[in-house]
């Protein structure tokens, strides 16, 4: 079987476990006679907000844990590892039903944002909690015998805390009726980065599959942070690039960073290289949701060369990205694990 054969299977088997878990969480729900509208409400945020991803984090999972038991996964181990990557991807739907609201975006994965769609608007702020005590729901379901069901638990509770702090600064940074361009800076935008991506997108499908793989050592788990963050980092500079030059067809939502003053890469890159004119423009023009005021910022950006500055930084990741990943001890975890995501996230275009 060709190695993409085998993705694509691996891709339908994970993908075969969401149904299931929904149909599961929705009794859940019956059980305590809701009526069958709500049960129904549930199904459609369920629906519209799980899926469609890429999945990346989700597979992650079973793509680690595959590695770490050197492919040897009893069946057991492989459903187990995909209701632990549908949880990711239960915390990610959650986060981003909120944090559309929060950066007022228009369409997600090709669709609109929740709080877009007809009827929903407000409630999907409550959608949003229940998506997230859903992962809870699967834990205790699936988990509840085993030896690290806790370290379950608390890792999804701190993550969840560390992306929220991240949110938060990432707010703060912007707000939405005062632009201050002398806030930013590229250290600012690496402590957001870090919070509000990386812990979740990257280091917890790790640290997932390492608890499952009976992993105790604090030095394996350290480890696997030191290359896990950096990895997220560079991931979520791609989607600061992606914000403004993606195409909104492939990556499945538009760009509102420009708009909403956030602390991007993008901007920071043009704050270093700005000449005083230039940075009058940015201070009078970032920030605002005239199309417009957007448009001297792109071509500012334009000026100066923003674009090429982010193609030399992705060559420049992979190559300090794998280095990094070379020096880890292989004995504390499979670097194999590593190599892994950054062939997964290297010059994505969504
Ligand atoms: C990505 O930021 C960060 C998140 C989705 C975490 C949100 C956290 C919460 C606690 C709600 P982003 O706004 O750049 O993502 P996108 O570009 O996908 O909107
Ligand atoms: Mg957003
Ligand atoms: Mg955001
Ligand atoms: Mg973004």
């Amino acid at each position: 079987m060709s190695s993409q054969e085998s993705k694509a299977q691996a891709v339908k088997d994970f993908t075969e476990v969401f149904p299931v878990l929904t149909e599961e969480f929705l009794k859940e729900v019956r059980i305590r006679n809701f009526p069958e509208e709500s049960v129904k409400w549930i199904e459609k945020n369920i629906y519209h907000n799980v899926q469609g991803g890429k999945m990346n984090r989700g597979l992650s999972v079973v793509d680690t844990l595959k590695i770490l038991k050197n492919d040897q996964l009893t069946a057991e181990e492989l459903l187990k590892s995909r209701v632990l990557g549908w949880c990711i991807e239960w915390l990610q739907a959650f986060f981003l039903v909120a944090d559309d609201i929060m950066d007022s975006s228009i369409t997600r994965r090709g669709n609109p944002c929740w709080y877009k769609m007809e009827g929903v608007g407000m409630i999907a702020i409550n959608d949003a909690f229940i998506l997230e005590s859903a992962i809870y729901f699967f834990l205790k379901k699936y988990f509840r015998q085993d030896p690290y069901y806790i370290d379950l638990v608390e890792l999804f509770h701190e993550i969840t805390l560390e992306t929220e702090l991240g949110q938060l600064l990432d707010l703060t940074t912007a707000p939405e009726d005062h632009v201050d361009l002398s806030k930013f800076s590229i250290e600012k935008h690496q402590f957001i980065v870090l919070y509000k991506t990386a812990f979740y997108s990257f280091y917890l499908p790790v640290a997932l599959a390492m608890h499952m793989a009976g992993i105790k050592d604090e030095k394996a788990f350290k480890a696997a942070k030191d290359i896990l963050l950096p990895l997220g980092e560079y991931f979520q500079i791609q989607d600061d690039y992606l914000d403004c030059y993606g195409d909104p067809k492939v990556i499945g939502k538009i760009g509102t960073d420009i708009e909403d003053n956030k602390c991007s890469w993008l901007i920071n890159q043009a704050l270093a290289k700005a000449s005083p004119e230039q940075r009058k423009l940015l201070d009078e023009n970032y920030g605002k949701k005239d199309p417009k005021n957007v448009a001297v910022i792109k071509q500012i950006y334009k000026d100066l060369e923003i674009e090429k500055l982010y193609k030399e930084y992705e060559e420049q990741s992979y190559i300090r990205l794998n280095d990094l990943i070379l020096q880890t001890d292989d004995s504390l975890i499979k670097r194999q694990v590593f190599n892994a995501f950054m062939n997964k996230i290297y010059k994505r275009t969504k």
